[in-house]
């Protein structure tokens, strides 16, 4: 499936060993044990319904291949830390349960998505002697399809983050287990990570990737490899700098929009958060469709991809927004504030971004960090009285109603959600600001033109979701210290 496809989606992230057991048991799962708790493909399977009825088409699970297990960390439980890209995990079952849930999704007219981990293998350590080549004496051939040491980078761990070099050459990982860098450089390294690819979704039916540690990976390396894929591509680049995330865009199709992440967090974690912030990131496709030349997307691409034709129409880019994800503390464990976890669960539904629910959120889990944060849903019973479940279903309801009744709803890419929030009225709680934000969206905002009337969006509203009844279930009272002492907002430097 390509972009176009995806924009419209809605994706449910799960870690496969932590999302349903293939019997329906209800095996304990001890987060720090950092371990299989018996989740499996399978599992996955029977429990599509939960998925689909609160509006979800897609689904995101986490590494299938081979991992190494028995670590100083632990087991590669959540498939990050490949032996053998060539194999799958025996731990989440056959292929044929892999097959299975591809078709069952197909069948139900979702999406899979797979998650891919090009940058790196791990290995764990045999010695540490620093003088040598090989200073952790790693059994490179004990790895698949990369089994020698020219296929990785020489050895060095990434220390400086702002050193572009460092962080596409270094490893990352550490001393108890350093995950070894593939050299990406290399012609026969990067022609079999196409065939790895290209393999992988022909034989599961794959409609999307989502790509680990790309901003460890040169950035020229990313076209060629989306055209491998040959379905929609959305990358992981760990940022809160708007300006580096967006250069990943273009070479791949989305990226996680990480920089939302963090100023979403840092504006709705306590009552004294900075909203003005938050309302001032820029929306990443518009970022990259002003963006110098030398950042544009078809500069970006060295090798040759439809998309970087100057004579096709501009690629469409995307991103996915999301308030919660396997590497980051849920957002219940930075605040009690009921209001302030609601009106952030919000956001990721009502922005131009693929909305990204990550397991369990729906179910009001509070994890902290890694491994914390890696709870069995199996242990939530799948309820579906929770209020979680209710907002995310009402949400994906609304988003839907409207794009259907107006198709340019997803794709705003000249406006970002920089000039909507500053401009509504101070009054109302955030959630009712988002919704209205999200319910009154014109196909063309008039900025910076007048701001009122706001021209509502020409969408029949089934009666039920009338907007009254809509910010009637969503909105609640809010305790802020300063309630949104938002300025109009400076006029972005884009515009
Ligand atoms: C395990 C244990 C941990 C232990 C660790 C050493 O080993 O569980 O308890 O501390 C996988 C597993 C993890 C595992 C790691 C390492 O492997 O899931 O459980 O941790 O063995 C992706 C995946 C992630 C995965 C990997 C590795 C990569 O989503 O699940 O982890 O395959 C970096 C990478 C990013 C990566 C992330 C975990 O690490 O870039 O791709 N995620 C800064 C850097 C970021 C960096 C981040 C965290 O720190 O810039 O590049 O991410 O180390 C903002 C800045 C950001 C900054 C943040 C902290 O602050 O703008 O740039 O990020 O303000
Ligand atoms: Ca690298």
């Amino acid at each position: 499936a390509s972009a176009e496809d995806w924009a419209t989606r809605s994706i449910y992230q799960l870690l496969t060993d932590r999302f349903a057991t293939s019997d329906d048991s209800s095996t304990p799962c001890d987060t720090s044990l950092h371990t299989y708790c018996g989740g499996s493909w399978a599992g996955i399977t029977h429990h599509l319904g939960y998925i689909q009825d609160m509006g979800f088409d897609a689904v995101w699970i986490s590494p299938v291949v081979k991992n190494v297990d028995g670590t100083a960390y632990g087991d590669g439980y959540h498939g990050y830390w490949s032996a053998d890209m060539d194999a799958l995990s025996s731990h989440f079952g056959p292929a044929a349960d892999l097959k299975n849930l591809s078709d069952a999704l197909h069948a139900r007219g979702m999406y899979l998505m797979l998650d891919v981990v090009v940058n790196h293998m791990a290995s764990p350590p045999n010695n540490t002697n620093p003088s040598v080549s090989n200073p952790f004496g790693i059994d490179f051939s004990a790895l698949s399809p990369f089994r020698k040491q020219a296929d990785f980078h020489k050895q060095c761990f990434i220390q400086d983050f702002t050193n572009q070099t460092e962080v596409e050459q270094c490893w990352l990982g550490d001393a108890k287990l350093p995950l070894a860098d593939v050299n990406t450089e290399d012609a026969g390294v990067v022609a079999a990570l196409c065939e790895n690819i290209k393999g992988l979704v022909k034989t599961y039916g794959v409609d999307g990737v989502r790509i680990d540690t790309v901003k460890h990976v040169r950035r020229d390396f990313w076209a060629g490899y989306r055209a491998c894929a040959g379905v929609f591509t959305l990358g992981e680049v760990e940022t809160d700098d708007p300006a580096y995330a967006v250069r990943y865009l273009g070479p791949l199709d989305a990226v996680l929009d990480y920089p939302a992440f963090y100023n979403l967090t840092r504006a709705f974690s306590s009552t004294s958060g900075d909203l003005s912030r938050f309302a001032s990131v820029p929306a990443l496709p518009a970022l990259a469709s002003s963006s110098s030349p030398s950042l544009s997307p078809a500069s970006a691409s060295t090798s040759a991809s439809a998309a970087s034709s100057s004579a096709s129409p501009a690629p469409l880019l995307l991103t996915a927004a999301f308030l919660e994800n396997h590497d980051q503390p849920r957002f219940p464990s930075l605040t009690a504030d009921g209001a302030l976890r609601k009106n952030a669960m919000v956001w990721p539904f009502v922005g131009d971004g693929i909305p990204t629910l990550y397991y369990g959120q729906e179910q009001g889990y509070e994890g902290g960090g890694d491994p914390a944060n890696r709870e069995a849903l199996w242990l939530s019973g799948y309820a579906t009285n929770k209020p979680g479940v209710a907002l995310v279903t009402t949400l994906n309801k609304v988003r839907k109603h409207a794009m259907k009744a107006n198709p340019e709803f997803v794709v705003t890419p000249k406006w970002g959600r920089c000039h909507l929030i500053p401009v509504l009225p101070p009054t109302s709680s955030p959630i009712a600001l988002l919704a209205l934000v999200f319910l009154h969206r014109p196909a063309s905002f008039p900025f910076p033109g007048s701001f009122a009337p706001f021209p509502p969006l020409a969408l029949a509203l089934p009666p039920s979701l009338t907007v009254p009844s809509l910010l009637g279930s969503l909105d609640q009272p809010i305790r802020r210290s300063h309630p949104y002492a938002l300025q109009a907002a400076p006029p972005h430097p884009l515009h």
